[in-house]
């Protein structure tokens, strides 16, 4: 999160992964940030699954991360964005295949 040459953005923003697996996110340049589900853009819209992804709280220093494991959803398109950047367009997808 936060890319080496400065710039406000998820590296890499896509990333295609299999039912199962675990991504970790991991705070690089221009803290802080954190990772924000959009009920709108994942499969079936759910809030509830959109709050379990996400890691609202703010992470603030370099090298703090988090992990998610992509189990017990439908596959498809998971959006998300940094909520301090979202108007930089600080955004990523995950795309779960089965
Ligand atoms: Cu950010």
């Amino acid at each position: 999160m936060g890319a080496d040459n400065g710039m406000l953005k998820f590296e890499p923003s896509s990333l295609t992964i299999q039912t199962g697996d675990t991504v970790k996110w991991v705070n690089n340049k221009l803290p802080p940030h954190n990772v924000v589900f959009d009920d709108k853009a994942i499969p079936t819209n759910s809030k509830d699954l959109a709050t379990k992804l996400s890691h609202q709280q703010l992470m603030f220093a370099p090298g703090e991360s988090f992990e998610v494991t992509f189990s017990d959803l439908p596959t498809g398109d998971y959006s998300y964005y940094c909520a301090p950047h979202r108007g930089a367009g600080m955004a990523g997808k995950i795309t779960v295949q089965g």
